[in-house]
């Protein structure tokens, strides 16, 4: 089948520069999915905050205020833009330029790009990147799904379920380059757990289940909250828990592919869980709540164990059975179903069946 080349526009998260760290997994996926769709051919530019940084992707810097994170506001706030907003230059840039594309596709989980949808002559994609957190964003969400069905992509399908409207997304899942992960033949004692240090990601419960265990923990991720972080250090004194900072992708995968498992311990529903594929592709198991996206990814007793939600005893009880697991498992589950070509055909089949329809 000819692939037909496409102009793509991707607007990034406003919440930070790509490089940041504050963009969380849609830093990771931004760069794995421009570098697959331009390997494919298609031409991609992607809007981002100022001093954004994608490799050799081409970014346009667009200046302004970040917008705060949405996963600290409360459901029912209203919507809130700070002045000199980032996010409403970003979104007037792609106005003037939209009869450049064929496509435009939002990465950011804020309201005015979806409310902005009927607004633009070029079709404009969404692809969702946390589960339902606010109302006001819920009823954007809808009227997109409503007025422009298939125009809604998500990770998985625990994630779309929080939507009332989950039947109007294209599940995509996620994808990491594979070459980039390698196997350590000789992995040490420890634990890892690795994402933004933030009250949603449960860090207290993997602090709790190595202690219970007596497993070191080795912390990877960006410090969000500090305030979170001192009373973690308060309350476990003891811990044989190290903080490794905010690593990238290849010294995460070293100190990755050194851990015996990772342990996920988060406290909302996961959209996706990039690292847990990032474990996959070092062979190292997952032992994670069965919660969300990580539920979907884990092949209990053979890639991981699915453990109760916020269940600590569970979670030491499987950290002793790590053993039973199978590490070859873990990554021929990753090069069968979260690799780049398998990424970039989920992509391209969606973008395809939007353009159809327009
Ligand atoms: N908050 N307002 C807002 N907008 C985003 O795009 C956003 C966010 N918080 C987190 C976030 N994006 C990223 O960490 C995603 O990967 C979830």
């Amino acid at each position: 089948m000819s692939r037909s080349r496409l102009r793509l526009l991707l607007m990034s998260t406003p919440v930070g520069p790509l490089g940041s760290g504050l963009g969380g997994g849609v830093e990771l996926r931004l760069l794995n999915l421009s570098q697959e769709l331009r390997r494919r051919g298609h031409g991609v530019t992607v809007v981002a905050p100022a001093g954004s940084v994608l490799a050799d992707v081409p970014v346009v810097g667009i200046p302004g205020q970040p917008q705060p994170t949405a996963h600290t506001r409360d459901r029912s706030d209203p919507m809130v833009l700070p002045p000199n907003s980032v996010l409403g230059n970003m979104w007037d840039y792609g106005r003037q330029h939209q009869g450049q594309f064929d496509l435009i596709v939002n990465f950011a989980y804020d309201w005015l790009p979806f409310y902005l949808t009927s607004f633009f002559k070029t079709p404009v994609a969404h692809f969702v990147t946390m589960g339902s957190l606010s109302d006001a964003l819920d009823d954007a969400v809808q009227q997109v799904a409503d007025r422009f069905p298939g125009r809604l992509g998500a990770s998985t399908r625990a994630q779309v379920e929080t939507f009332g409207c989950g039947d109007a997304f294209t599940l995509l899942s996620s994808a990491i380059n594979l070459d980039r992960y390698q196997f350590c033949p000789t992995p040490g004692e420890a634990l890892a757990w690795s994402g933004r240090i933030s009250p949603e990601k449960g860090l207290e419960d993997a602090l709790a289940a190595a202690e219970i265990a007596q497993v070191p923990l080795k912390i990877l991720g960006k410090l969000e909250d500090e305030a979170y972080w001192q009373h973690l250090c308060q309350r476990f004194p003891q811990a044989e828990a190290s903080y490794l900072g905010f690593l990238s992708t290849h010294d995460l995968q070293t100190v990755l592919g050194q851990c015996r498992a990772l342990v996920m311990t988060h406290r909302w529903v996961e959209a996706f869980g990039n690292v847990a594929i990032e474990a996959l592709a070092c062979r190292v198991p997952v032992i994670t709540y069965d919660r969300g996206g990580p539920a979907e990814i884990v092949q209990p007793g053979s890639t991981g164990w699915l453990v109760p939600p916020d269940d600590v005893a569970a979670l030491a009880a499987a950290i002793q059975r790590i053993d039973d697991l199978d590490r070859s498992a873990c990554r021929r589950q990753a090069e069968a179903e979260y690799s780049l070509p398998a990424l970039g055909d989920r992509f391209e089949a969606w973008f395809n069946r939007i353009l159809h329809r327009s």
